[in-house]
Order: structure tokens, then sequence, then C-alpha cells
């Protein structure tokens, strides 16, 4: 599949999808949610696939949905792009493998609404994270008023969303928005080395896991053990779990087949 405003690369089990409108920031504009959408697709078909880097191009991760593109906005075109935006996020974010964002720079608006999407953020020291949303008369669209206070907890994302503010990596870092933060140049290698981190284990058990870790959010803790104990007897269909500990009986490697 072509894309024109990212770039997907495979690299073993990894896959790298970098957005790629510099001279905007990588504003995220009707084509691009589109694109996104597509490559998340064709990425949840690829069972060589294990786990997923996003990342931005030049001196921006994502700074916000394309302000340019929105402001001429009737209600009906403000409708139909907000419901494409939710749409793709949801899709990133339900994706059944794990997404890592690696935030190279500015992650304001719908762009930190994207990283919050994914599964597990890390920061570029030279990051910056923000929902300015009121800044510009709107609300967050995009998930932030919902996925932020669950990262971080409530007093904090109100506090972040009513007064539009930047924050730079090291207080994401502090109020658990992002994982880790490194130097700009080590970011990618960072990245990917968590990501093998994962990839070496069970795949169809890191994808239960991260299905019951997201349902789990969103229910009461009995209905979300109910789904843990559902998904652990669905992991002993597996030939990885039978390998998995056949390789620790017999004091040997594992070999995961994704089956
Ligand atoms: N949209 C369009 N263009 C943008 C942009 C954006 N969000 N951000 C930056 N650019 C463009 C600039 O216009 C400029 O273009 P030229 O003038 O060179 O043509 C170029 O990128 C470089 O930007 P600056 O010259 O401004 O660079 P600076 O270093 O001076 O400043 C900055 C960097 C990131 C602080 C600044 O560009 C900035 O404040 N940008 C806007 C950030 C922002 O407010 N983002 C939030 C947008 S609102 C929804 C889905 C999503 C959303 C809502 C609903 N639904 C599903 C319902 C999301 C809303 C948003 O994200």
């Amino acid at each position: 599949m072509e894309f024109k405003n990212l770039t997907f690369e495979k690299d073993g089990k990894i896959a790298i999808v970098t957005i790629n409108r510099p001279k905007a920031l990588n504003a995220l504009n009707t084509e691009t949610f589109v694109e996104i959408g597509n490559v998340v697709d064709e990425i949840s078909k690829d069972n060589e696939i294990l786990v997923v880097i996003v990342t931005g191009a030049g001196r921006a991760f994502i700074a916000g949905a394309d302000i340019t593109e929105m402001k001429d906005m009737n209600t009906e075109g403000g409708r139909g792009f907000g419901m494409l935006g939710n749409e793709v996020l949801r899709k990133l974010e339900n994706l059944e493998k794990p997404v890592i964002a690696a935030v190279n720079g500015f992650a304001l608006g719908g762009g930190c609404e994207l990283s919050m999407a994914c599964d597990i953020r890390i920061a570029s020291s030279k990051a910056k994270f923000g929902q300015p949303e009121v800044g510009l008369g709107i609300t967050p669209g995009d998930g932030g008023t919902q996925r932020l206070p669950r990262i971080v907890g409530t007093g904090m994302a109100k506090e972040l969303i009513y007064t539009a503010k930047m924050i730079d990596a090291k207080e994401a870092y502090r109020i658990g928005l992002v994982n880790k933060v490194v130097e700009p140049d080590d970011l990618m290698k960072e990245a990917k080395d968590l990501a093998n981190s994962i990839a070496v284990n069970a795949p169809i058990a890191v994808k239960m896991c991260k299905a019951a870790i997201n349902k789990g959010m969103q229910c009461d803790i009995d209905t979300g053990l109910s789904y843990e104990s559902a998904v652990f007897g669905l992991c002993f269909a597996t030939e990885d779990q039978k390998e998995g500990m056949t390789a620790f009986v017999e004091k040997r490697d594992k070999s995961f087949k994704n089956r």
C-alpha cells in the first residue's frame, strides 16, 4: 500500500510507522487520519508483525489535528472529521498487537491523544506534551478528556486540559504520562529494544493481556477478573503455552510460533 503522509517499514517482527508531514509538524489532516487507519488495517493482517512503533518525522511527533483544515469546517464537516478521528484512534487502541509511541517532539492535542491510544509512551528529552484545545475554543475531541485522566489521574488531567499548558518530557514522566525519557539520539533504539523485549514472548498471550487490561480499565473489577480468567483459560488452547511451559521444564530456550 502507498502512503503520502506516513512511512511504514518492517524491521524483523517490528513495524515502524512514521507520521511524515514535517512542514506542518505532522498535523493530522483527513488524509493522514485515513492513512493511519489503513496502515493499522495492514499491520493487523500481517502475522509477521508482533509489535508496532509510532513516531514522527522531523521535530514533532504530531502537533495536533490540522488547524488549517479545521478552521473553516461547518458542523457537518466537524462531525465527519470527529467521527473519522475517533474511529482511527480506537482502531489503533484495539489493534491486537502492542503499540509503542516513540515521542520525538511536540505531541499536542490530537498528537498527545494519539500517543495515549498507544500502549506505552517513551519520550525524547525534547518532547513536549499538551492539550491546547481550550485555547482554540474547542474541547479535546480525540479521547483527551477520557484517556488522559485514566493515565495521569483526574486532577492532573484537569489542570493540563483547563490551562492548555505544554509540559516537557521530564514533567510528563513525573506525572506518569510517559514510561521513560531518553536522549533524542537514543529514542528509536530504546523503542526497538522495548519492542524486541515484548516480541520474544508468546504473541497470543501478549495480545490477550492487552485486551484484558484495556477491557478491565472500562469495567468493574469483578467483570475484569472474569474476563482475565476467560483469557487465561484460552491460553491453554495454544501451542505457545505448551512450548513455554515445556521449555521451562526441559531447561531449554523456548521457540514461540504465534499459534
Ligand atoms: N495544524 C496545522 N499546521 C500546524 C499545526 C497544526 N496543529 N501545528 C503546526 N503547524 C504548522 C504551522 O502553521 C507552521 O506552518 P508554516 O507557517 O510554516 O506554513 C509549521 O507547522 C511550523 O509551525 P510553527 O512555525 O508554529 O513552529 P513553532 O516552533 O514556532 O511552534 C508549535 C511549534 C507546535 C508550538 C506551534 O506550531 C503550535 O502551537 N501549533 C499548534 C498546536 C496545537 O494547538 N495543536 C492542537 C490542535 S487542536 C477530534 C480529533 C482531533 C482533535 C479534535 C477532535 N475528533 C475526533 C472529534 C484535535 C484537535 C487538535 O489537535
